[in-house]
């Protein structure tokens, strides 16, 4: 998921923090809470070091390495537009540390930090407080300055975190700190207590008046009217964890279920659907972009099989099914084909079937029938396939139900940009059988070293031609783009007005376009597909 990076988060966060009206920010723990505290309407974020330690499995003991918390505090900011205030433990070392702390906070766009006056490595406040030393005062100053200096952005914000009542000492040593902090620049006092009632937080909001603006996290005290802290003057509520402990009682919940029930019926409408996951990764964003970014190459692209007829020559085999269906190394003929063009990312592929038309029924696959494919040809099957496709016009690569190939051929079909793309294999004298499609084609050049950078065109296509002048064998594979549908159908609804066009096949097309002048770029190959004419090739096919 990305998000436009604002570079004003820190000036958002310093308004927030400066805001004459009570303001508050809830706790995140990764992109993913991040973002959902975002869209619930928060106007920034409490990263946690309770939370994002105890999403890692570790303890809030700065087990999780300082790296490590920034690493996840990138996904919270990249993930979302609102501010963040870290919490930044005590800092993770002496002034020093800090000070690369800031510079590396500020690179993520981290608007501000908030540093406790404990020792490294802390421990959470609720964790016997009492018995926590506090940080010598003047070293805890020096770090506020040195971070204060680090900063380059302006806006950046320091909140210094006083843990006078936590670690017992009373109101005196709070403000006595306080105030040494604010002097050293801190932006912002956060001042803490584990006690189930405000009071101590009160009374140091009384007797520090609006020195600086004061933040809280009422987790204990958490029975207090919200406007009890607005009529007091405090600045800023963490609502510290509660994300987290959200997600924690529903997984926990969600497991025992499923360890219990062995099935998925009695959660799934208690459980967000997967497409609200999406959303929240920000999934249509990227279909959007891939529609701007990626080549057209298969996504919109569709392929026709034809398919129809039975295949005499390979005897008993087509006896209750066509050739297509003729099994190669344990799957149909057909199996193979769907699989090429699906893993390339063709899923709209489209069978003419005729012959034993029941015997063609692989799942995921299209189809339309030819009936009268015992008096009619593969330009009659075209026009069926055309004339049934559903989707709207899409680049579109013709083959045959009874050739092998390897996807390389249709890839590169579909890479070159012309309207009319044929495939011609140069080594057609070695493979005798290649006259069973009838194409042997003209260019106008060979194959060649050369042949690499130039644009080969065909100039004619059929059995006719003088063995001096033939440059390959068609392998029947025929691309057609998303444009090019228009007129080619066109020539197909001509060419069959005439009885004598019912059984032509593709090379009469062929013919029929160059006649018409439109161009049919030519790539060659060597070899990488193979046609099933006879039990010889069923054979050889298990090894292709
Ligand atoms: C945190 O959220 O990690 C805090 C607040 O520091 S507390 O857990 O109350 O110490
Ligand atoms: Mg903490």
């Amino acid at each position: 998921m990305t998000v436009t990076l604002l570079p004003d988060k820190s000036s958002q966060f310093k308004k927030l923090l400066r805001s004459p009206q009570l303001e508050f920010i809830c706790e995140a723990h990764n992109g993913l809470s991040a973002k959902i505290v975002e869209e619930a309407g928060f106007q920034g974020i409490w990263a946690s070091g309770l939370s994002i330690s105890a999403q890692f499995g570790v303890r809030d003991n700065n087990e999780a390495s300082w790296t490590q918390v920034l690493d996840n505090l990138e996904f919270m900011s990249d993930a979302t537009r609102i501010p963040i205030l870290l919490d930044g433990d005590t800092g993770y070392g002496n002034f020093n540390n800090m000070q690369r702390l800031i510079r590396k906070l500020e690179q993520r766009h981290i608007a501000a930090v908030c540093i406790e006056d404990k020792l490294f490595p802390k421990t959470n406040s609720f964790l016997k407080g009492e018995a926590q030393p506090l940080a010598d005062m003047e070293e805890f100053c020096g770090k506020i300055k040195a971070g204060k200096d680090a900063q380059s952005d302006p806006d950046f914000c320091i909140i210094a975190r006083v843990e006078a009542f936590i670690c017992g000492w009373g109101l005196a040593e709070a403000l006595r700190r306080a105030e040494a902090y604010h002097q050293a620049g801190a932006d912002g006092i956060l001042i803490h207590s584990a006690l189930a009632v405000p009071d101590e937080i009160l009374a140091f909001k009384r007797e520090w008046g609006d020195r600086c603006p004061v933040v809280i996290v009422p987790t204990k005290y958490y029975a207090t009217p919200t406007d009890v802290f607005r009529q007091h003057g405090i600045s800023l509520v963490i609502w510290a964890n509660h994300m987290l402990r959200a997600s924690v009682a529903s997984m926990q919940a969600t497991a025992r279920t499923l360890q219990e029930q062995e099935n998925l019926l009695s959660i799934e409408d208690e459980i967000i659907s997967v497409s609200e996951i999406f959303r929240l990764q920000g999934a249509a964003e990227l279909l959007e972009a891939e529609k701007r970014y990626l080549p057209k190459t298969a996504e919109r692209a569709s392929a026709i099989v034809l398919a129809a007829s039975r295949g005499d020559e390979l005897g008993e085999l087509t006896e209750d099914k066509p050739k297509t269906m003729v099994n190669i190394r344990g799957v149909p003929l057909l199996s193979h084909i769907a699989d090429a063009y699906n893993s390339m990312g063709i899923k709209d592929i489209l069978v003419v079937r005729g012959y034993k038309k029941g015997a063609v029924n692989l799942p995921n696959l299209h189809y339309v029938d030819n009936d009268e494919f015992a008096d009619t040809g593969e330009l009659y099957s075209l026009r069926k396939a055309l004339q049934a496709k559903r989707s709207h016009p899409q680049d579109t690569i013709i083959s045959y139900g009874d050739v092998l190939f390897n996807t390389y051929i249709p890839q590169a079909l579909l890479q070159a940009k012309d309207d009319f793309v044929i495939f011609v294999d140069s080594d057609w004298k070695e493979k005798t059988s290649y006259n069973r499609l009838g194409g042997f084609a003209e260019c106008t050049a060979p194959n060649s070293r050369k042949a690499f950078n130039t644009q080969i065109h065909l100039t004619q296509l059929g059995t006719a031609i003088a063995p001096d002048k033939i440059h390959g064998v068609w392998m029947g594979f025929f691309k057609v783009s998303a444009p090019g549908l228009a007129p080619l159908q066109e020539i197909l609804a001509d060419l069959l007005k005439n009885p004598a066009h019912r059984k032509a096949g593709m090379a009469s097309l062929f013919q029929e376009m160059l006649k018409r002048r439109y161009s049919i770029r030519v790539l060659y190959t060597v070899g990488h597909w193979l046609d099933i004419n006879s039990l010889d090739d069923v054979v050889q096919a298990g090894s292709f």
